[in-house]
This record gives structure tokens, sequence and C-alpha cells, in this order.
């Protein structure tokens, strides 16, 4: 990797843009510039109309080994309080907040800031080979980047706690299993299966799609009677918006709709 070489890699595929953290030699860790063009490329991508579903991903061995434990922005007797703020907080806000659905596929091992930015994508895919490391009580943190909200929502409360306090290496295939992520596949599938899916997504009414993301999400802290006012709220937009008319006509036409709302 040269100097100049680009942190995250930019690559178009159809309406599906793949965002690939490029510090393969650490693990594609978090340096402050990294993060500088990994909101950039995400901004970018937000404000893309041609862009349907973004994929982030990580060069090498490694999806993303959290904060870069060597740069000057975490060095000791630095507030890592402002850092958080400064940098991840942002990053998964921006990332729960992208008008298309995302996808993370995890090629390797996701540790720590780095476990938890995978898990606030929408969609989680990950190698065979991968696994999810929630590396923080190892250094005396506890978990950042939205790891304390997501976990015990994916896993509930007992294997989060145990997951986070242990900082156990948690294989892909167990990730699945216990619903931290959506799916495990060959390491030789990962592309292709990611490709597939995020084009079908992208293909889809994503407006509404991203609509789904936000009303789970808010979901979470509503009771039941605020959840379905809410929906009634949702579907006034949605089926008042293009994509709704598209896909009724669609149907009653027996056509392939052609979905252009974001
Ligand atoms: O500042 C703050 O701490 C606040 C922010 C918190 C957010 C966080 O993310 S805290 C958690 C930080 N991350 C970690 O603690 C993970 C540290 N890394 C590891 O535990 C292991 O490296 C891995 C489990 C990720 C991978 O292990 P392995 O054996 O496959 O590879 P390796 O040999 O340990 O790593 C390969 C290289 O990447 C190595 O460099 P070298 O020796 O070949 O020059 C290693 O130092 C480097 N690397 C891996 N993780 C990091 C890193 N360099 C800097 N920072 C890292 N986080």
């Amino acid at each position: 990797m040269t100097a100049t070489e680009p942190l995250v890699l930019v690559a178009d595929a159809g309406a599906t843009r793949t965002l690939t953290l490029n510090r393969p030699a650490a693990m594609n860790s978090f340096t402050t510039a990294m993060h500088g063009e990994l909101l950039a490329a995400l901004e970018a991508a937000a404000g893309d109309a041609g862009v349907r579903c973004v994929v982030i991903t990580g060069a090498g061995r490694g999806f993303c080994a959290g904060q870069d434990l060597g740069d000057p922005a975490a060095a000791p007797g630095k507030d890592l309080g402002e850092l958080i703020e400064a940098h991840y907080l942002p990053l998964v806000e921006r990332i729960r907040s992208m008008p298309v659905p995302v996808l993370a596929a995890v090629n390797g091992v996701a540790a720590g800031a780095g476990a938890n930015l995978a898990l606030c994508c929408d969609v989680v895919i990950a190698a065979r080979s991968a696994s999810f490391i929630q590396a923080f009580s190892k250094i005396g943190l506890v978990p950042d980047t939205g790891g304390t909200w997501l976990l015990p929502r994916l896993v509930g409360h007992a294997r989060a706690l145990a997951i986070a306090m242990t900082g156990d290496k948690i294989p892909a295939e167990q990730a699945a299993q216990m619903g931290m992520i959506w799916q495990c596949v060959d390491d030789a599938a990962l592309a292709d299966t990611t490709a597939t899916l995020a084009a079908r997504l992208g293909a889809m009414p994503v407006r509404a799609l991203v609509a789904t993301r936000h009303a789970l999400g808010a979901a979470q802290d509503m009771d039941l009677r605020a959840a379905l006012q809410h929906e009634a709220r949702l579907q006034t937009e949605l089926g008042a918006a293009h994509d709704y008319l598209e896909g009724v006509d669609a149907f009653r036409n027996k056509r392939a709709p052609k979905f252009t709302d974001r």
C-alpha cells in the first residue's frame, strides 16, 4: 500500500456501491484519516441517486480490527470519549440513516469497533473463516460503536453480556446460529452472495426498506399501540409514494415493477 493509496476503495457495479476498508497491513483498523474517508464515501453514496445499495467490506484477510491502537488519536492520555464522539458516533448514525440498504460483507476478523461497524449494517453476511470479537474488555474498555445497544437486541442479554465480558472470538457460523448476523457462507461464495443480495435489494422499493429499518429500530422502544400507530403513519407516507403505485400497478398488470423512489 502506497502513502497515496485510498484508505477506502470505492467501486460501483450497477446500482451497488462497494466501500472497501483498505489498511490490510493493520487489519483495516481505524485511523482518523480512514474515518474521514469512510464518512465522506458514505455521504457521497447517500447523495448519489444512482446508488441503491451500499456494501462495506475489508481488504486482505481482515474486515476491521476497530480502533488503530497505534494511532496518535488513541494515545495514552487522550480522552477516548472525545474520539468516540468525534468519529464512531457519526459513523454509526450515518450508516443507520443511509437512504439505501447497507450490507456488511465480513471477509475476516471483525474486532472491537470493527465488529460493531458490521453489526450496525442492515444485513450482515460473513465468510465462514470470519469471526466477531468484542475486544474491548481485553484492553479495559466497554463495547462502543453501538455495541451496548446492538448486541443485546441481536442475541439477548445473557449472550451479549458474556460475549462482551469474555471478549471471546465468535466464529461466523456460531454468530449466524445465534442471530447476531444474517448469514455465514463459504469464503469463496462471499462476494457473489453479497453482490446478488445487494442487486436484489437495490431493485426493490428502497425507500420502503429504509422505512422498515427505521420502524424496527423505533419499535424497540415503543409499546404495541405506539408501534401500530407508527406503522400507520409510515403507510400513509409510503402509500402516497411512486413506488407503491408502481408496485400495485405492476402486480395487477402482471409485469415487472420499476422502483425509483429513494
Ligand atoms: O482508543 C481506543 O481504544 C478507543 C476506541 C475504541 C474502539 C475499539 O475498537 S477498541 C478495540 C481495538 N481493537 C482491538 O483491541 C483488536 C486488536 N487486534 C487483535 O486483537 C488482533 O490483531 C486480531 C484478533 C484483530 C487479529 O489477530 P491475528 O492474529 O489474526 O492478526 P495479528 O497478527 O494480531 O494482526 C495483524 C497485524 O495487524 C499486526 O501488525 P504486524 O505485527 O503484522 O505489523 C497487528 O499489530 C495489526 N493490528 C491488528 N489490530 C490492530 C492492529 N494494529 C493497530 N490497531 C489494531 N486494532
